[in-house]
């Protein structure tokens, strides 16, 4: 077999798609991790970097790899697994659904879709739910209602509609969200870039002040908290300051939450820690519990009914199975008091991690279990380092930058779980 796909560059290409679909083998149960992820490196693209851990199993905080060997999952999904791995809840709901009905697109209606939209609405006290697949897709749908707001409500003269960003920003990896950002791995050679964006400093109330000076401002896209940028938490205050300047220049206030958000903080939304109710709220992740990508963006009539039948949607949003498992993962956030368990759990965690007073560490930080031990930048050792030692000692989680490690784990973790994870860092740090 290998031996064919090596001669595969000199064969006609009717004989490779012959090849092509002749059966893998798919020895799985013998297969080693290195196998596993030499297969993966020589089929797929090389977009990620990978920890060398192959997960097979995973239920609530645990993940197993293929040797069987069980690990805390400090990263759960980037916050999607809030819930936890495979919640029992919301995996009866995907099963029970996936037999019944998975997909109708939008040329029909269905029996669930307004369901999940009256449950979610009334679940965040917003006017209407436009339900789409990823967070880029969501933040990408806020971009364009901001904009049709703009020409529609506000009045700004065509095309000229501006939103002002954050530098530091993750909001996803399409070529307009790229477009606002300033960190050169997610925009470098990407380019021409979509025009319109306006980038002020994080946590800069004045900056913004100042932006929202251009009549042609229409929205200011902010996350709550910078999770890619290494968990950055804003002054207390920043997000009222900035919310307020927005209301008195009629500019919408967009919050990102798809990270932040669904209890993540602490809170049911990080803005709720400032009482901010956004224009415009952009939902991801933990919004599926990590089964099926979901994600939704979520305003008033007056924001939500300037885009018309036909000019705005996708083929999954909203499908049959995502609207299912939507309302089972919410369900569970209120049900199982997430939000709660994630104040009190991150705090213990902060609390240990700051009592480690470990020469590498210069600062722990986050909110609810949304945090990050910031490391020595020029430190000897690596953030990749230490998790890599983690991993050895039965933790995964990934660095932000080389001297970041966030720290996420699903939000179902008990006291106990937190006490037997943190005494895994703590081990793996006194070790270094
Ligand atoms: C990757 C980062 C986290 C997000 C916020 C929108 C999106 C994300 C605040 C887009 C996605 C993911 C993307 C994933 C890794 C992860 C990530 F490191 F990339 F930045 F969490 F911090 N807004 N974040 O955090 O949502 O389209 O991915 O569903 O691209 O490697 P998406």
């Amino acid at each position: 077999m290998q031996a064919i796909f090596l001669m595969f560059n000199f064969i006609t290409p009717e004989i490779r798609t012959f090849v092509c679909r002749l059966p893998v083998s798919n020895n799985k149960n013998t297969m080693k991790t290195s196998e596993f992820i030499a297969r993966e490196n020589t089929y797929g693209a090389h977009n990620y970097h990978p920890l060398p851990v192959v997960l097979s199993k995973g239920k609530g905080v645990h993940v197993w790899d293929v040797e069987g060997k069980r690990y805390f999952d400090f990263l759960a999904g980037y916050s999607a697994l809030g819930q936890g791995h495979c919640h029992p809840k919301i995996i009866a709901a995907l099963k029970e659904q996936a037999d019944k009905l998975t997909l109708v697109s939008r040329a029909f209606y269905s029996d669930i879709l307004g369901e999940y939209m009256e449950f979610a609405c009334r679940f965040f006290g917003y006017d209407k739910l436009l339900p789409m697949n990823s967070g880029a897709e969501a933040v990408e749908t806020a971009l364009k209602l901001a904009r049709r707001w703009g020409y529609v409500r506000k009045g700004v003269a065509a095309e000229s509609a501006k939103i002002v960003v954050c530098a530091d920003n993750f909001h996803g990896r399409t070529i307009t969200i790229v477009s606002m950002s300033t960190d050169p791995s997610s925009y470098a050679n990407y380019g021409p870039y979509t025009p319109g964006f306006i980038k002020i400093p994080y946590n800069d109330v004045q900056s913004l002040r100042d932006a929202l000076a251009d009549p042609a401002v229409v929205a200011f896209l902010v996350e709550p908290i910078q999770g890619e940028a290494g968990v950055c938490v804003p002054d207390d205050g920043y997000l009222k300051a900035c919310y307020d300047c927005c209301r008195d220049k009629n500019v919408l206030f967009i919050a990102d939450e798809v990270q932040s958000g669904i209890a993540r903080t602490g809170r049911l939304l990080a803005c709720d820690y400032e009482d901010v109710r956004p224009d415009i709220l952009i939902l991801g992740k933990a919004l599926s519990g990590g089964v099926t990508p979901v994600s939704a963006v979520l305003a008033d009539d007056d924001v939500m009914l300037t885009i018309r039948p036909g000019e705005h949607g996708s083929t999954f949003g909203g499908n049959p199975l995502a609207s299912a498992v939507g309302i089972a993962a919410l369900q569970v956030v209120m049900e199982e008091h997430l939000a709660e368990n994630a104040y009190a759990m991150g705090n213990l965690f902060r609390e240990e991690m700051c009592r480690l007073n470990h020469p590498l560490i210069t600062q722990v930080r986050g909110k609810g279990l949304l945090n990050a031990v910031v490391t020595k930048p020029d430190g000897a050792v690596q953030a990749w380092d230490i998790c890599l030692k983690l991993k050895e000692n039965g933790l995964i989680a990934k660095p932000t930058h080389d001297y970041i490690i966030r720290f996420t784990p699903p939000l179902v973790i008990t006291e106990p779980e937190m006490r037997e994870a943190i005494a895994i860092i703590q081990q793996t740090f006194a070790a270094l």
